[in-house]
């Protein structure tokens, strides 16, 4: 049987581009969506989130969608509330209208980016309160929440993923315990897309980090089983940049330099 056609959001940005490339083997077929164009996609719309038709018709006929698109990091409330908040709504009530069964929603660890780290190597667990550390930190509140609304009144599913830090490879002390490779990120897609969860579940994104600040329980539950550690660049991190000072805010806070003015 023909694997039915999965949405991808956002399909031109970073984690889009990586999971275009690692999730086919999985036995995925996507279907991009970007505003800007995503080349060499068999199957690729090119439009905004505010573009209702362009929308209708990238949600039709999908078992699930990977939503991604959104700016990914802090902007004027303005820009947030069109790309993340408003982009996001329209999205999910699109996803509703097709009956799509579940979706897999782009969180980040900003959300709650005010938290202050737990002392002792403590991870901090998936209900930790929102503490949004930007505006970029409180529309993921936002999608969050709104996953929740549309799980218990519509029925559609999501998997909100708190990811951490998405790169090759760790280029920080803080993603040290942040760090999400690409091949856990698409583990961990491929989990959200096909574990049995009912309405809306939230999981921390990161691999599986000797230095983790977030608790993976609720990950591993769905079946993520991260392959990468951090620890292996640690040496060469440290030996380059130094451990964090206490006063650092990529030391005192989940979020790191998100927290502090200017950001
Ligand atoms: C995020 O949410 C951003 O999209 C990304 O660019 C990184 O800054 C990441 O968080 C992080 O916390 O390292």
């Amino acid at each position: 049987q023909e694997p039915r056609p999965v949405l991808l959001t956002g399909a031109a940005g970073r984690i889009g581009t990586s999971l275009r490339e690692l999730l086919p083997a999985y036995g995925y077929r996507l279907r991009c969506f970007d505003r800007l164009p995503v080349p060499g996609e068999p199957e690729a719309i090119t439009a905004e989130l505010q573009d209702a038709k362009a929308l209708a018709a990238a949600v039709r006929g999908v078992d699930a969608v990977i939503h991604l698109a959104g700016l990914a990091g802090e902007a004027p409330f303005a820009d947030i509330l069109a790309a993340n908040i408003d982009g996001t709504h329209r999205l999910y009530d699109a996803a509703r209208t097709a009956g799509v069964r579940r979706i897999v929603y782009a969180s980040s660890n900003h959300a709650t980016g005010f938290t202050e780290r737990p002392a002792g190597g403590a991870v901090v667990p998936v209900d930790a309160p929102p503490r949004p550390d930007t505006y970029y930190g409180l529309s993921k509140c936002f999608g969050e929440n709104l996953a929740s609304l549309y799980a218990d009144r519509h029925g559609t599913q999501t998997v909100s993923l708190r990811i951490g830090s998405f790169a090759d490879r760790p280029r920080t002390v803080r993603m040290l315990s942040t760090w999400l490779s690409p091949g856990d990120c698409a583990r961990l897609v491929h989990a959200a897309l096909t574990a049995p969860v009912s309405g809306h579940t939230v999981v921390y994104g990161i691999s599986a980090n000797t230095r983790a600040w977030w608790d993976l329980s609720s990950a591993r539950a769905l079946g993520y089983r991260p392959q990468d550690d951090a620890e292996a660049y640690a040496a060469e991190l440290t030996a380059r940049l130094g451990e964090l000072p206490a006063d650092d805010p990529d030391h005192r806070y989940l979020g790191g330099r998100f927290t502090q003015t200017g950001h």
